[in-house]
């Protein structure tokens, strides 16, 4: 019975609404529910709620939007991320046809409920739930991993495809995912695509958030080199540092522009073959593309990827391990940054890098 959809309807809300507002961004949330229920606000929650375990029973990629940007802190502004991305992806992908779960519920001041004291849970389970004695967690990772571990203990074959958000959204999708294949038997790595390591131990006291969460990943891998980052080249320590410490590998964006993006993901491939991986989760954040192809971000950074070199070492992967898991992180649709180089139109060619790099992993 816990496995009922009613019991993880609580935590979610029809795509679109993850952000909490009456009036901004009302357009494209009502433009995205319109072309997926044939209904705005309350009768489009109502039709998602009402069909949602039907439509569950398609096999095909399920999307979960975590409109959270708490555990950002340079710029924020992706909890616009899901709902910019999925309208660009229904614009933009032919046949794109996911089932959309829905938006995890999110209070944009909480990050995770080891952070938040008694009261205030109390005080936040009434506004979401009803009800302050209810058990349930109320901050928006930790609402993340109970939907993602429902997810797949429901359909332990599935795919789930995370839309963030800012890059800690993907600390409780890959717990779920990794303790998951570990149940499974599965022998998995999680490649990385980002300019940043992400790879502190913690920041201004804070242990899970945007520049620390891979570290927290860690403990959930049977070994660190099943971690591989692609495209890092803004970091405060060299390679040697990130791999020496942490037994992780990493492939800068520098050796894709000296050696190309083919050589360097047939180094990635051979890797992952040698310590006999079967199955991939991908993470990317918008921000290993080059500003050029990604500005509406919060740290976007000069010299990096090209959006056809990603799309590139994505399809080599998939055409060499089955991609079980997916995310994209960081678009933040309102910000750009013209001082960074001559971005395209904005926030419009990021949202269209965006949409083709979920295609390409998930489609
Ligand atoms: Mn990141």
């Amino acid at each position: 019975m816990t496995n009922a959809i009613e019991s993880i309807l609580p935590y979610l809300c029809a795509p679109g609404s993850g952000v909490y507002t009456v009036f901004t961004g009302r357009e494209r949330r009502q433009a995205l529910q319109k072309l997926l229920y044939g209904e705005i606000d309350q009768a489009a929650e109502e039709t998602w709620r009402n069909t949602l375990a039907e439509k569950l029973k398609q096999n095909n990629p399920v999307v979960l939007g975590i409109c959270s940007d708490s555990g950002g802190g340079i710029n924020r502004g992706a909890n616009w991320g899901p709902l910019f991305v999925r309208l660009a992806l229904y614009q933009h992908i032919k046949n794109w046809q996911p089932t959309e779960l829905g938006d995890v519920r999110v209070i944009p001041q909480l990050l995770l409920d080891e952070y938040v004291s008694e009261p205030i849970i109390k005080d936040c389970r009434k506004a979401l739930y009803g009800d302050e004695n209810s058990s349930r967690v109320v901050s928006p990772l930790s609402i993340a991993y109970e939907s993602a571990k429902w997810f797949y203990k429901t359909f332990p074959n599935r795919i789930l495809l995370g839309i963030g958000g800012d890059h800690s959204c993907s600390y409780p999708l890959l717990k779920a995912y990794l303790e998951h294949k570990n149940l499974q038997s599965k022998k998995v790595a999680v490649i990385h695509f980002d300019a940043h390591t992400d790879m502190m131990e913690s920041r201004l006291g804070i242990p899970v958030c945007f520049g620390s969460w891979t570290y927290h990943i860690l403990p959930y891998l049977t070994r660190p080199d099943h971690l591989v980052q692609i495209g890092i080249r803004a970091s405060g320590r060299p390679r040697q540092h990130w791999e020496s410490h942490h037994g992780i590998r990493q492939f800068w964006a520098h050796e894709i522009h000296d050696n190309g993006a083919d050589a360097v993901i047939h180094e990635v491939i051979s890797h992952l073959k040698t310590r006999q991986i079967e199955e991939i989760y991908i993470t990317f954040d918008i921000d290993a593309l080059d500003v050029s192809a990604a500005a509406a971000t919060g740290t976007p950074e000069t010299d990096g990827l090209k959006l056809m070199e990603a799309l590139e070492m994505i399809k080599a992967l998939k055409k060499s391990f089955l991609v079980t898991g997916a995310d994209l992180m960081e678009v933040a649709p309102f910000i750009s940054y013209p001082d960074k180089g001559k971005p395209k139109e904005e926030p419009e060619n990021t949202l269209k890098s965006a949409a083709e790099i979920i295609a390409a992993m998930v489609g």
